[in-house]
């Protein structure tokens, strides 16, 4: 593409509870933000009690990522990083080095085959409005009209 492509805005949410090879966690976050690029703003790294069947805790976080790239396109370069980081495929609420899970954009809403933004769960989910708060408190949610601020008030997980 020769004009240059008019970069939009992603809020991505990322999740671990196994150790891969960045170690623990926490580092596999860390190793994960960089291999995304483009991080605008990371929220702190937390512990979450693990939601479903998993038994290992988790570390959430969440950042701001600037892209030229298509809601799908991010989704699949996404996908790509989590197998490279070793997530094993079909095992959807297991232990997982990494899960990177686009939560909102700059564009609004958004559904095609396999993405839909916002992401349908993330209203009622402490560990993504916890570190979301810390990053964009001021953006909408484009469907219910709330700000970030006031869904991570109600309290969720
Ligand atoms: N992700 C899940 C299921 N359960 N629990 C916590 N605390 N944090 C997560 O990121 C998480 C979860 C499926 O994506
Ligand atoms: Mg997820
Ligand atoms: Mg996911």
């Amino acid at each position: 593409m020769t004009s240059s492509t008019p970069a939009q805005l992603y809020v991505v949410a990322l999740g671990s509870n196994r150790r891969g090879r960045h170690g623990a966690p926490e580092a596999e976050l860390r190793a994960a933000l960089a291999a995304i690029g483009g991080v605008v703003k990371a929220s702190p790294i937390i512990a979450t009690a693990p939601l479903g069947p998993a038994r290992r805790r988790f570390a959430n976080a969440a950042a701001l990522v600037e892209s030229a790239e298509s809601p799908p396109a991010l989704l699949a370069r996404l996908k790509r990083i989590e197998r490279d980081f070793g997530r094993r495929r079909g095992r959807r609420w297991d232990m997982r080095v990494i899960d990177l899970d686009i939560i909102l954009w700059s564009g609004g809403a958004w559904a095609s085959p396999g993405l839909v933004i916002p992401h349908p769960q993330f209203r009622r989910r402490g560990f993504v409005l916890q570190p979301l708060n810390a990053i964009v408190p001021d953006w909408r949610d484009p469907l219910s009209g709330r700000t970030v601020r006031q869904l991570a008030a109600r309290g969720a997980i």
